[in-house]
């Protein structure tokens, strides 16, 4: 058992967010918070001295790690094919060493958890190696049905292979690639096993202009794409019936830049949750989610890195700053919480992990790090963290102190 006492303590809970010089008694899990607990010694993290939630990334592609300057930014299309062209270099130059410095990344910054998708399993023996907590997103992609069958065997193998790992910190989920990429029928089969299995699910969404001119009238720079690629003439979906098929599940829809009123509504409908990449959507130049409308249809929104194929880094910190500094339209001091908010209590939901806000019995994940100087008005503190901090001090996993 131990005890913190820090200057602020961010709960994440309903009301109560801000303590001031307050402690927080756990092991495993969260004991108490509050003052005078009990007659345990607490330990005092220091001056200006911050305890919250550790935070979680829901969407990475570690496996694109090797990834710096090989992938084309600028353009959606013109990216999608250097992923195609590069991915498997990408994936045999990230080694051992690539992974790991991935994860120390993450925990450096205060990641406790992180959701991760995969396509090729190859990133499954490093990731049950590390003190991280993991939901393993096995993807499915494709849309050609004379491959349908040889794609989905494949994607069962990968499956069955990550469930033989899962334990308190590491669990399974599924990831249908988009609505463009995948066949519907791939998309039934893949849905009728989360929903058999409750495995949480995400799927990249309304990314770009490109995806929505394809999905709605069958024409743009996707057109070409298809045609070459992949000898396909028209879109196989429409995005509404695409959302409509997560009803009953667990679902996370990355991206959204480009989903209209109604798909927003359709998202909210069946409880699902949006994560945003602000970094990755601004260097393939996809344009910025409207936070306002997501938060207007009442849908909780988290924000990640998305992988290397996307962004420099896979700071959380550097990521909520971005999205601060980008959604010009919001108040600062309020996005500054929301944002928070979004990376720690949010992210947990959507991932269905037990963490994410300092209460009893929630798991006790935890960071502590020093504000460079006392927050002269409390209004501030949350903006003050977001601009002040990149690493952290201390990151405890289910109460048990991580090495960074
Ligand atoms: O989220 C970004 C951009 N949107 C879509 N896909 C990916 C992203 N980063 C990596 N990907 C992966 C995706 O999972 O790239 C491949 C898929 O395996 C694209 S399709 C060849
Ligand atoms: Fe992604």
């Amino acid at each position: 058992m131990l005890k913190l006492k820090a200057d602020y303590v961010l709960t994440f809970k309903e009301k109560s967010d801000i303590l001031l010089n307050a402690e927080v008694l756990f092991d495993k899990k969260i004991i108490k918070v509050g003052y005078n607990l009990d007659e345990t010694p607490a330990v005092y993290l220091g001056k200006n001295s911050v305890l919250m939630p550790a935070l979680i990334n829901n969407h990475t592609h570690l496996e694109f790690s090797s990834n710096k300057t090989t992938l084309k930014y600028g353009d959606f299309i013109t990216w999608l094919n250097s992923v195609i062209q590069n991915r498997e270099n990408l994936f045999t130059k990230c080694n051992s060493k690539c992974y790991k410095d991935s994860i120390n990344e993450m925990k450096k910054s205060g990641i406790c958890a992180f959701g991760e998708i995969s396509s090729s399993g190859n990133d499954l023996k490093y990731l049950t190696k590390q003190p991280l907590k993991v939901v393993y997103f096995n993807e499915i992609i494709g849309s050609n049905p004379a491959v349908a069958d040889i794609l989905y065997q494949d994607f069962l193998a990968r499956l069955e292979n990550s469930k033989k790992y899962e334990n308190e910190k590491f669990k399974t989920g599924i990831s249908i690639h988009s609505p463009y990429s995948v066949h519907p029928v791939l998309m039934d089969k893949v849905i009728d096993i989360a929903k058999k299995e409750e495995m949480v699910m995400q799927t990249h969404f309304m990314e770009s202009n490109a995806e929505r001119l394809w999905l709605d009238q069958g024409k743009g720079e996707f057109k070409l794409f298809f045609e070459q690629n992949f000898k396909l003439s028209h879109p196989l979906i429409k995005p509404i019936e695409f959302i409509q098929k997560f009803k009953d599940t667990k679902t996370t829809f990355i991206h959204c830049v480009h989903a209209n009123e109604k798909e927003l509504e359709e998202i909210s409908n069946i409880k699902g949750f949006i994560s945003h990449c602000p970094i990755s959507n601004r260097l393939l130049n996809t344009g910025l989610l409207n936070l306002e409308n997501v938060k207007n249809k009442l849908i909780d929104y988290s924000v990640a890195t998305d992988g290397k194929s996307s962004n420099y880094s896979l700071n959380l910190f550097k990521e909520i700053r971005a999205a601060l500094l980008m959604q010009v339209e919001l108040h600062p001091k309020y996005l500054a919480k929301d944002l928070l908010k979004a990376v720690t209590i949010n992210a947990a939901k959507s991932l269905g992990l037990n963490n994410g806000s300092i209460e009893p019995t929630k798991d006790a994940d935890l960071i502590s790090f020093k504000l460079p100087e006392k927050v002269n008005d409390i209004d501030n503190l949350f903006l003050q963290i977001i601009l002040h901090t990149n690493e952290v001090d201390y990151l405890y996993i289910n109460g048990e102190e991580i090495n960074l």
